[in-house]
């Protein structure tokens, strides 16, 4: 197989990049470049270039697994291969379809002209890989699109559309049909007009715009102080941007050289290499047949219109999936399809949805009373209370309603699957989808497969996840499933430490100070203490171990709920969600200690990360030990889409492999002996240690 494919069309040239199936730009394809341009520049029948990528796209951008090995040295890197065609003084014309993305759109920047077809996407996502464009495009952008669109998109990261690409002069011109016949037809014309290459390097007119406005860059880094937090390529990248409005292109290019190489070996972008890979390895099921087919759904059906059934319907209808929502009282229902309504309302008012999509979506939502009217449906989701009871009820009934085949699948947190698949007479259809709150905007969706789920019902859910936009993770079946198995070591010892000396605000600030999106209190107070609470009572206390209840029973008592009644682990003032610390739940807090008996300590930060996260961890390799989850990226995966682990530190079990497992099993046998048998270290993690392995060779 040729990594590029030439053809001819009278004086131009056509090289096409083929690399499935992304037209990753390894060494292979660079050299073949680097041949084919030299080539063409010495012939003299050659009067233009178009340059294209072969299936389904442009290019992704650079081979990623290339990152952290040695390059063969006779092939030219990215930024200088591009230099060199730039510098032809025959003009070339990018034809762009599909993606193209990082390396891949640099390619094209370093082109003359730039077309594109429809439904294509742009930009310049290496900051989602820890690291910033490489290959001239912190140069070559802001020279094209200007100075603050060029920060905005390399900051970002996201990939934008043909049409934007057009106004903001990314792309010249848009075409509907063959990319490749229109950018043909431009380099013909450029031929004709004789007209000198358009080097995006000679530009300088976009640039004044930084001129004009001495404090542009820093008042940028304020605006991203937030979204940027912990990381280190969005500042590296607006230094790079910053340079190219100082700095000659040739020395602007040596800079962001020099910043390039100092982010990609660095553990923020091995830790985000590993998600991004971690991500599409999670659709992988080994035992699964590869030729096993997903059903089709063209249809939906979800129990339960609360918060749960409501959002996972809006999930259906944003894809387009037709979906009844069954709710046995009639008022309920209408409740629950007001808010559903009143959710979307707030995104138009928000410009982030069109009213005509707003229409259509709810025309896709049908609210009924009867299951029914779940009859014809091709998947159900039962997001019903959190009772086996109640669960068993309804799927005996769905066993009833529904059409062979339908995938009969529940959204519970925690309870048996196979108990409630055993109250159908088809196991086989049944499975877990574990939607998370709000189930409309977080991206996880924990995939549950029963002892008797069939291969079928499985690959259908896979498959669905990634068309209702979600990352689906395939786990198995035990109490909290993989994520809040997990959750649930992390909160005990949130609570414990309280307990013992720190703070609520004390604990957040070192979880947030971590990379969370927020800490274990502050997330409490936003979810609602009081559902806790109503488990707890349900559950008991434990009588052989230590009560990590005892404060959070106390708060709930007091009706302090969180913010929805105003005050929970923290107070809240005039409606506004910042959490303020209160002396009411401190004293509390020192009352309890006090009873407790627990003489009061000062907590170091490093305590409180330890005693939080390396049980969470720990947890995490008796799931991977216990097959529950298929590998430990796979974990990484629910932690970083469902409870906000900063992506930039991989997820817990990368992070954990960055720390050291013998750190985490010598502190965890330590805390084992100091706090009881809920600490007990795993024997998989300890083995892992003792062979100085880490959980990426498990
Ligand atoms: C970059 O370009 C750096 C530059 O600035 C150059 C720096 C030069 C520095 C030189 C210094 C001297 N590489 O996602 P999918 C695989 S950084 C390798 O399921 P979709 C992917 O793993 C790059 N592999 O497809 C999967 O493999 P599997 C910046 C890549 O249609 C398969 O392709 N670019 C790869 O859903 C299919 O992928 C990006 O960040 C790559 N670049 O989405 C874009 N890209 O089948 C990354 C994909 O074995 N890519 N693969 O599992 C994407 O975002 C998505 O793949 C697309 C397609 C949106 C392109």
């Amino acid at each position: 197989m040729s990594a590029v494919i030439q053809e001819r069309r009278g004086a131009v040239a056509i090289l096409k990049m083929n690399n499935p199936p992304v037209n990753g730009l390894g060494a292979t394809v660079r050299d073949a470049l680097a041949k084919a341009f030299d080539a063409l520049a010495a012939d003299d029948s050659v009067k233009a270039i178009v340059l294209a990528g072969e299936g389904r796209m442009f290019s992704a951008g650079a081979d990623i697994r290339e990152f952290g090995t040695t390059p063969p040295p006779d092939v030219p890197a990215l930024p200088r291969l591009i230099d060199r065609y730039e510098h032809l003084d025959k003009p070339i014309v990018a034809a762009i379809h599909g993606v193209a993305a990082g390396g891949g759109l640099e390619v094209a920047l370093g082109a003359h002209y730039r077309v594109a077809a429809a439904k294509t996407r742009l930009g310049l996502p290496e900051v989602t890989l820890g690291i910033l464009p490489g290959a001239g495009g912190t140069q070559r952008m802001p020279r094209i699109a200007g100075v603050t669109t060029a920060l905005e998109l390399i900051v970002s990261g996201r990939l934008i559309s043909e049409k934007e690409a057009l106004k903001l002069g990314i792309v010249d011109e848009l075409v509907d049909g063959d990319p490749i016949d229109a950018a043909v037809a431009a380099a013909e014309r450029l031929i004709a007009e004789g007209a000198p290459p358009r080097r995006s390097s000679e530009r300088t007119d976009r640039l004044a715009e930084a001129k004009d406005n001495p404090t542009l860059f820093d008042d940028f880094r304020k605006g991203m102080a937030k979204r940027a937090r912990g990381m280190n390529a969005p500042y590296a990248s607006v230094r790079c941007v910053e340079a190219a409005t100082t700095l000659p292109f040739a020395e602007g290019v040596k800079f962001e050289r020099a910043e390039f190489a100092n982010l990609v070996n660095e553990v923020e972008a091995q830790a985000m290499r590993h998600a991004f890979f971690a991500e599409r390895e999670v659709a992988k099921i080994p035992d699964l047949p590869p030729e096993t087919k997903g059903k089709t759904v063209t249809s939906a059906g979800v129990i339960g219109c609360g918060t749960m059934g409501g959002g996972i319907a809006m999930v259906f209808a944003n894809a387009g999936i037709p979906v009844t929502v069954v709710e046995a009282e009639r008022e309920r229902l209408d409740a629950g399809l007001e808010v559903i309504r009143k959710n979307y309302a707030a995104t138009v008012a928000k410009g982030r949805l069109a009213q005509d999509a707003m229409d259509s979506r709810m025309g896709l939502i049908t609210g009924a009373t009867d299951m029914a009217a779940l009859s014809g449906a091709d998947i159900v989701i039962e997001a019903a209370f959190e009772d086996m009871q109640v669960k068993k009820d309804i799927f005996a009934t769905l066993d009833q309603v529904c059409k062979p085949g339908a995938v009969l699948a529940t959204n519970t947190s925690t309870l048996d699957v196979n108990e409630i698949a055993s109250a159908t007479s088809r196991p086989e259809d049944v499975v877990g989808t574990h939607f998370f709150s709000p189930a409309n905007v977080m991206k996880l969706l924990e995939n549950v497969r029963g002892a008797k789920s069939s291969p079928e019902t499985i690959a259908t859910v896979m498959a669905l996840s990634k068309r209702l936009g979600k990352v689906g993770v395939l786990v198995g079946v035990c109490h909290g499933f993989v994520g809040n198995r997990m959750l649930h070591q992390y909160l005990r010892e949130a609570m414990f430490l309280i307990e013992e000396g720190a703070l609520p605000q004390d604990v957040d600030r070192v979880i947030y100070d971590f990379g969370f999106a927020m800490g274990p209190f502050t997330m409490a107070d936003l979810a609602g203490n009081d559902v806790g609470w109503r488990v707890r009572q349900a559950q008991g206390r434990p009588n052989n171990r230590r009560y990590s209840g005892t404060i959070a029973d106390a708060i709930c008592e007091m009706g302090r709920f969180g913010q929805k009644t105003g005050a929970g682990w923290y107070k809240y003032q005039g409606g506004d969600r910042t959490p303020i610390p209160d002396p009411d739940v401190e004293a509390l807090i020192e009352k309890t200690s006090a009873d407790l008996g627990i003489t009061r300590r000062a907590i170091s930060d490093q305590e409180i990360l330890e005693r939080c996260l390396y049980p969470l961890v720990n947890e995490g390799a008796k799931i991977l030990d216990e097959g529950i989850a298929l590998r430990a990226s796979d974990i990484d995966v629910v932690w970083v889409h469902g409870y906000g682990f900063p992506r930039y530190r991989g997820g817990p079990m990368f992070w954990a492999d960055t720390v050291g497992l013998d750190t985490i099993t010598a502190a965890m046998k330590r805390f084992h002996a100091e706090h009881g048998d809920w600490m007990e270290p795993s024997p998989l993690m300890a083995r892992l240690a003792e062979e100085g392995k880490g959980f990426k060779d498990a």
